[in-house]
């Protein structure tokens, strides 16, 4: 129950000042009373307001002090004052100690059990397209090859007219190309990257461009983006025993020594002659199965000598340089070294299929 207030002690204008005493010092005494059962910091903050709050009996005691007889009020304002200054002590004080117990509290159920197995960390991988291609690169690299790489929007210019397909050819039909507008399109190839590499670099020229390249195309073996590493090498007295070294040794790296190699008559607007390469079956070993559709060899790249009409546009002498070119389509790659069957897993992004590499 709160108590009034000094005020009304007042009344009888006849009080000792002994009684007005004994009212304070009973304020405290319930004070005291109460505050050795508080347990927590919300009890504390009740009696804080109870006592010292602006309904309290000793703030509105100090209020009503101008009622008192003249000689009373400095006595009575010293008691009231001391009296509450008491008060705020005790529950700063108490306060602390409740805080303390709290924190000591927590901390014993926030403890750490040390026995307890960790957290396993979730972490990412790098995607199988990516290691195989570093894994080429680091071929080639062996190999004296540099990496060039190119923009992925491309202009007609460089992904077709110089290299030998123009608007009328009938190759271009091979590609069906994703145009932006009229001149601009995604790469089909990497191969714009070497004819730009080309321009700014004179012969020896030995490089890869790995990159992505688009085709509108969706089925079991066709995805509208796939990732291709092309080769390039001009120098003096390039010949085709150089384009058969490099990728049979490339072949023997990423496929095992064990591994045939065999180079087929092909066709490409860009190289004369062509060639198709193959490696032996792994799963027949030669004999022929599903996976070879029966004739013992899969396909993994296409390559050919550069033909000289494309050292035309970018200020190469064909009577002083000759080179080689290959393609290799990184999907593939990956699909006959980890047996995979459907293309369309690489982008399905698929844990399940992520995670077996
Ligand atoms: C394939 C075939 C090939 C090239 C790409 C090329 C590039 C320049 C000049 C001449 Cl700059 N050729 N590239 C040559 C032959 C084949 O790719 O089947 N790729 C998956």
């Amino acid at each position: 129950m709160q108590r009034k207030s000094f005020h009304n002690v007042m009344n009888n204008k006849n009080k000792e000042i002994s009684e007005l005493e004994i009212e304070i010092k009973k304020e405290i005494d319930s004070f005291y009373n109460k505050l050795v059962s508080i347990k927590d910091l919300g009890g504390l903050e009740d009696i804080r307001t109870e006592y010292t709050g602006k309904k309290s009996f000793i703030i509105k005691s100090l209020k009503d002090i101008g009622s008192l007889p003249r000689d009373l009020k400095p006595v009575i304002g010293r008691e009231l004052n001391t009296a509450r200054s008491k008060i705020e002590l005790e529950i700063l004080k108490k306060e602390k100690f409740l805080k303390n117990i709290e924190y000591e509290k927590k901390l014993k159920n926030e403890g750490i059990d040390l026995s307890l197995p960790g957290r396993e960390v979730v972490t990412g991988k790098k995607n199988i397209i990516s290691r195989v291609i570093e894994e080429i690169e680091e071929i080639f690299i062996g190999m004296g090859f540099n990496i060039a790489e190119g923009p992925e929007v491309e202009t007609d210019y460089y992904n077709f007219e110089a290299l030998n397909t123009p608007r009328d050819h009938p190759a271009r039909s091979l590609h069906d190309t994703f145009f932006v507008s009229e001149n601009i399109l995604l790469r089909t190839q990497t191969s714009p990257v070497q004819i730009r590499y080309m321009e700014k670099n004179k012969p020896p020229i030995l490089i890869i461009s790995p990159g992505k390249v688009y085709r509108r195309d969706y089925d079991v073996s066709h995805t509208p983006m796939f990732t291709q590493i092309e080769g390039l090498v001009i120098d003096k007295g390039i010949n085709f025993g150089n384009l058969k070294w490099t990728l049979e040794t490339f072949s023997h790296e990423i496929f095992g020594k064990d591994r045939k190699v065999r180079f087929r008559p092909h066709y490409f607007p860009f190289t004369e002659p062509s060639a198709e390469v193959d490696v032996s079956c792994n799963i027949c070993g030669g004999k022929g199965c599903r996976v070879c559709s029966g004739s013992g060899w899969l396909e993994i790249l296409g390559a050919g000598m550069v033909d000289p009409s494309l050292y035309s546009f970018v200020g190469y002498d064909p009577e002083e340089v000759s080179g080689f070119a290959f393609g290799i389509g990184i999907e593939r790659i990956c699909m006959l070294k980890y047996g995979i069957d459907d293309l369309r897993l690489f982008f399905e992004n698929d844990l399940r299929f992520i995670n077996q590499f």
